[in-house]
This record gives structure tokens, C-alpha cells and sequence, in this order.
């Protein structure tokens, strides 16, 4: 240990946490290729990775996770700070002294039998002044694997620890000891019993009993949202936010804009932020697709993605749909819970499609006959895990140590019905009002029902780490900073269904460039909106309107598509009541305004 580190933070922490698992060995990642291939071939050897051909995805591997371990675990998922009331209704509160000390308790002896790997990380550029280090302790090597790709990891990151001397600590075990050298161990080794805690005031994240996702990768949701977020806060002026971010450019003129975007899991951030723009002038580049930290800087927020690479939602990504996603992942990518063809390629649903009667094995590990198979072959909250790198429409900008400046916000959910597809708020407060009332049905990215409605404030729902209503205060007070060019704030809803028949009535994906288009307009002071009673809705098919040429769009369906029905919003009214009220008595009275606000406007409808 004195050969790795001469930080004594950083020797005590790993110390502590070596004496109370008491792992057979222990590793200290460098980051390298040769420790890359060593740690690969020892996880092909123990069945958690299959080869994928290499003919076809060179570099890549599938792992099939426990069918008990597939995605977040939300009600496990606790935020310990003294008060109860800092936590709020919308977190899990758990007294921070107590769960330390259980934590602890399922910690003793947690990696036996097992290698402990130390993981130094950079989340962010390596050293600039926007990002931060972690060290993550883990017994998963496909958990170290996977931080490999999604976040820098390495010596460049521990030299970072030492000249700074700080660093996010985060301790995470699949809780799966192995007692005796005979032992068997599982392909993938994982925990009945499954805890994600965070302690916000000395900036520890304790993971237990799950490998999967951001439940495991410490430096994704635990870090980059939940520390950060309350980092954040208390800091003042900068945000950490669940939000892809993507660079528009006019080729014509030559102008760029900078977007970001708070979608709900599995509610499209991947496919917005790659996609291809299907308006000739307009073209399109990812900065990142989950997560956003934003500051200030000369009075525009700046925005990093922290992150370096994709944990995108699998099933729906074709060709068609997100050819930069399937282009992402076609080396160097590891595979969660997708199927496997018969020549060693990966498959899910929506990526083509099969002839009847070809066989797979389903990420159940059983054969699936295409066309006979009842059950999905892939899991609906497969992931694909890839380098941001390999995506070929990343923004030059995209590791800028600054970070780039952001011109606008969207939020959007799944909404079937009332929202329409575009809208804009008529200020920042209007629009942080947007945000603290969205809503979206929900999606596989976590246990719970599917399709169920669930109030998702700014898509951060399952991933704050304080009291709601002092985070709404904190978005009002970010849009208060005096002297900022603020950006102008959207809703988006690629999802209105057509009544009966349950089809989507938008093409989506690509064509939502169009929608890129009018708010690239917008901000620039030439796109074309109307008032409404529910905000600022684009004029449609005219100039500087919404751009549906091309489209062949019934008058019928762009009239759904922009509609606000009384009848709808009063329902919807209701609910925002609710939820707002649901939310506790630190919500900002300004919220509450706005609300009484739109109840007016649409009763006069
Ligand atoms: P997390 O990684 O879980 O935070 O989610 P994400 O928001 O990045 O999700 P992603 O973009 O991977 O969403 C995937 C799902 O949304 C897939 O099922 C897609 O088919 C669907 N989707 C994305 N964009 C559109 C769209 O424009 N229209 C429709 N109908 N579906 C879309
Ligand atoms: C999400 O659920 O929003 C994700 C995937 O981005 S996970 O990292 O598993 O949280
Ligand atoms: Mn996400």
C-alpha cells in the first residue's frame, strides 16, 4: 500500500475497508491494457463474460446478471443525513450513524474468498476544474470493467487524488463470500439482500449485494447525481442533473447551440442526444447522453458530461431508430442481458428483424425461437456498456475541461395523453415549474410497474439526495443569479398515443430534430411561438414555425399533437396539485403560483 499511495486519506480508507472484508487478495487498478486483458480473461474463464465473435464486435463480451439483479433498486436506495425533513418524502431517509454501522456489519467479511479491486476514477477530464475523483472499492470485476469504460479510470486519476487530496469514497460488494476454497462461485455472484446508501455530509457512498448498473457503478447515479447533486447545492451555483446534452449547428450559418435535456430512465436521452437529423441544414453532435454538471461561467451555465462512456437501454435500438448508438457499441462494449445468436453477435428486441423460426439464447440463458418464443429474448433494461469515443458524432468539444456553454433546457416523459409535443415556458420560473411537475409512465429501468404514472421532477425522482422542495429553491435560485444569460427552458412528448389503436402518433427519433430546429430558432429570436394557456406553443408549418415538411402528417394528428383540451388539463391540474402538495411544505410558494396561474388560464378555456 505505501508503494501505491503516499495519500494517507486514501491509505487509511482502503485499509479500513481491507480489514473489515478481509478479501483473499487485493488489486490496485492502474488502468492499464495488461491489467485490462488479465481481468478479462479471468471473467470469460469464470463464466461471467462470453466472447462475442470477433468478426463481428471485436473487443466485446456479454454478461447475463442474475435474474434477480436487472435493475435499480429504488426502495433499497437511501440517503442518510441527521434530519429526516433534509431527506424529504421523495428519498429514502435512513439515520446516518445507524446504517454506517449496519452497513458495516454486512461488510464483515463480505469478500472472502474474493480479489477487493481499488479503483481510482476521474469523473470528468482527468485534472480539470469541473470534474472530481473517486475511489471505488469493489469485489466485481465486471464492475471495474464497466467503470473502465464509463468513467476515466486509472493512475491518472490516483496521481489527481494525491495532488488534490480528495476524493469521493465509495464502497461497493455483491455481498456473495465465498466461505471455502471448494465453494463454487456464481457467474454472477449477487445478494437477496440489496442496499445503496449515501451519505451526503461526508460525501461516502456503501453499496451492498447488487452487480447491476447504478446500483454498482458508484460513479454514475450514486456519484455524478446524488453526492454531486448535493455538492451542488451547497456550493450554490452549479447543478448536477439526470440530462443528456448535445450540440446543434446550422450549416448554413454556421452558429451553434448547446442543449440539455431531463428525460426519465428509458425515456429517450440516448436516441436524443445521438440522433441523425433528418433537416438537411441542421446537424447534430452528442456531448453526452445521462448526465450534466453545470456552473456557471461568465454568467452562462457550462456544461461537462462527467462521463466517458454509454450505459444505453438496448431493446429499441436499430439501425433506423439510432444508427450512432448501434455504431457506439459495435467494439469494445460490454453487453448486459441481451440475447445471443447462434454465431457468438448480440440481439434484442427492435434491433432487426429475425426470420422465423431463428434460434437464440434468451438472457435467461434458454433457447428462444424467433417467432414461438412467448417471453422477450432480451431483458427489457438490457444495457449496452460502450466508450463514448466510439461514437461517431461526438461534439469537438466534448471533453472541453470547461465545458460547453448550454442554450436551452428540455424536459420531457412518456405521456400518452394531454402534453403536447413541443411547448416552451415563458421564463425560468415557468419552466422550473415545468420541471418540479413532470411526470412520466414509468419504465424497466427500475423494479415497479411498468406503465404505472409516477410524478419524476426534472427525471431526478430516484435520484436526489435532499429535500425536493429545497431542490425546486435551488433551481430558483440558480435562475435568480443576477446579470445570467439564462438558458430558455422546453417540455418535449415524443409519446402521445392515438386513441384506440394505442400507436404512437409522432415518428420520433430522427425527426425529432425538428423539434431541435424550432428551439434552436427560438433561442436565437427568430422561431415562431404562440401563447397559450399552458405556455408558448410553435407555430406550425409556417417559417420559423415548427418545420414538418416532408412529414405527411394528417390535419388530424398535428391537431392531437398541439392540442389543449380543458378537459384533460384539469385532470392533469389535479394531479400537479397532488404531487406539488405530496412534495411537503419546503416547496417554494412561487411553484404554487405558477399553478394557480395555469388553473386560471385553462378554466378559461
Ligand atoms: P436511461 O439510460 O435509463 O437514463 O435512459 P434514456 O433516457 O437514455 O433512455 P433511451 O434513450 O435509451 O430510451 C430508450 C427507449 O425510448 C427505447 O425503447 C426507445 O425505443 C424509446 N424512444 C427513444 N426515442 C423515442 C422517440 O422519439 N419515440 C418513441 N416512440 N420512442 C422513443
Ligand atoms: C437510469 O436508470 O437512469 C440509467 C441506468 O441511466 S442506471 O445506471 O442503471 O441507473
Ligand atoms: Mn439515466
Amino acid at each position: 500500500m505505501a508503494q501505491w499511495t503516499s495519500n494517507d486519506k486514501l491509505k487509511s480508507f482502503v485499509n479500513e475497508y481491507i480489514n473489515l472484508m478481509t478479501p483473499e487478495r487485493v488489486h490496485f487498478c492502474d488502468g492499464s491494457d495488461a491489467e485490462n486483458k488479465l481481468m478479462v480473461n479471468d471473467m470469460v474463464r469464470a463464466g461471467t463474460l462470453i466472447p462475442l465473435n470477433p468478426a463481428k464486435r471485436p473487443n466485446s463480451y456479454l454478461a447475463r446478471s442474475d435474474p434477480g439483479d436487472v435493475a435499480r433498486v429504488e426502495k433499497q436506495t437511501v440517503i442518510c443525513l441527521p434530519n429526516k425533513d433534509d431527506v424529504g418524502p421523495t428519498n429514502n431517509w435512513a439515520d446516518p450513524v445507524q446504517t454506517k454501522k449496519e452497513m458495516h456489519d454486512l461488510y464483515k467479511g463480505s469478500m472472502k474468498g474474493r480479489t477487493m479491486y481499488v479503483v481510482p476514477y476521474s469523473m470528468g477530464p482527468v485534472g480539470s476544474p469541473l470534474s472530481f475523483n473517486g475511489i471505488e472499492i469493489t469485489d466485481s470485476p465486471y464492475v471495474v470493467q464497466s467503470m473502465r469504460i464509463m468513467a476515466r479510470m486509472g493512475d491518472a486519476s490516483k496521481k489527481d487524488i494525491e495532488k488534490r487530496g480528495s476524493f469521493v469514497p465509495g464502497v461497493h460488494t455483491v455481498g456473495h463470500p465465498l466461505n471455502s476454497p471448494s465453494e463454487q462461485d456464481a457467474p454472477w455472484p449477487s445478494s437477496k439482500t440489496k442496499r445503496i446508501t449515501h451519505f451526503p455530509e461526508s460525501n461516502e457512498i456503501l453499496s451492498y449485494g447488487s452487480g447491476y448498473g447504478g446500483n454498482a457503478l458508484l460513479g454514475k447515479k450514486c456519484f455524478a447525481l446524488r453526492i454531486a447533486g448535493y455538492m451542488a447545492k451547497r456550493q450554490g451555483d452549479s447543478m448536477a442533473e439526470h440530462m443528456l446534452i448535445l450540440c446543434a449547428k446550422n450549416k448554413k450559418t454556421g452558429k451553434k447551440k448547446y442543449i440539455a435535456g431531463a428525460f426519465p430512465s428509458a425515456c429517450g436521452k440516448t436516441n436524443f442526444a445521438m440522433m441523425t437529423s433528418t433537416l438537411p441544414d441542421y446537424e447534430l453532435e452528442t456531448v453526452g447522453d445521462d448526465i450534466a454538471w453545470m456552473r456557471f461561467v461568465n454568467g452562462r451555465l457550462h456544461a461537462i458530461n462527467p462521463e466517458a462512456g454509454f450505459f444505453g437501454v438496448a431493446p429499441g435500438t436499430s439501425m433506423s431508430t439510432n444508427p450512432n448508438a448501434m455504431r457506439s457499441c459495435e467494439k469494445d462494449t460490454i453487453f448486459t442481458n441481451v440475447a445471443l445468436t447462434e454465431d457468438f453477435d448480440v440481439w434484442w428486441e427492435g434491433m432487426s428483424k429475425l426470420t422465423p423460426g431463428t434460434r437464440l439464447t434468451d438472457w435467461l440463458r434458454r433457447e428462444w425461437i424467433a417467432g414461438e418464443s412467448k417471453s422477450p429474448a432480451a431483458h427489457p433494461n438490457s444495457r449496452f456498456c460502450a466508450p463514448a469515443k466510439n461514437c461517431p458524432i461526438m461534439d469537438p468539444s466534448w471533453e472541453d475541461p470547461n465545458g460547453v456553454p448550454i442554450d436551452a433546457i428540455v424536459f420531457g416523459g412518456r405521456r400518452s395523453t394531454t402534453i403536447p409535443l413541443i411547448y416552451q415556458s415563458r421564463d425560468w420560473e415557468h419552466g422550473t415549474f415545468l420541471g418540479a411537475t413532470m411526470g412520466s409512465e414509468q419504465t424497466a429501468a427500475a423494479e415497479g410497474q411498468v406503465g404505472a404514472f409516477r410524478a419524476d421532477p426534472m427525471a431526478m425522482l430516484p435520484f436526489g439526495s435532499y429535500n425536493i422542495g429545497d431542490y425546486f429553491q435551488h433551481w430558483l435560485n440558480i435562475g435568480a443569479k443576477q446579470g445570467a444569460q439564462l438558458p430558455k427552458i422546453f417540455f418535449v412528448n415524443f409519446f402521445k398515443k392515438e386513441n384506440g389503436t394505442g400507436k404512437f402518433i409522432w415518428p420520433g427519433f430522427g425527426e425529432n430534430s425538428r423539434l431541435i430546429k424550432w428551439i434552436f430558432e427560438r433561442v436565437d429570436g427568430t422561431g415562431k411561438g404562440r401563447e397559450s394557456p399552458i405556455g408558448i406553443l410553435p407555430e406550425v408549418g409556417v417559417p420559423g414555425g415548427l418545420d414538418i415538411s416532408g412529414l405527411n402528417l394528417d390535419k388530424k394528428v398535428v391537431d392531437e399533437l398541439f392540442k389543449v383540451d380543458k378537459k384533460e388539463w384539469q385532470t392533469e391540474i389535479a394531479s400537479y396539485k397532488k404531487s406539488l402538495q405530496a412534495f411537503g411544505p419546503r416547496v417554494p410558494k412561487k411553484l404554487f403560483a405558477q399553478l394557480d396561474k395555469l388553473e386560471q388560464n385553462i378554466n378559461k378555456l
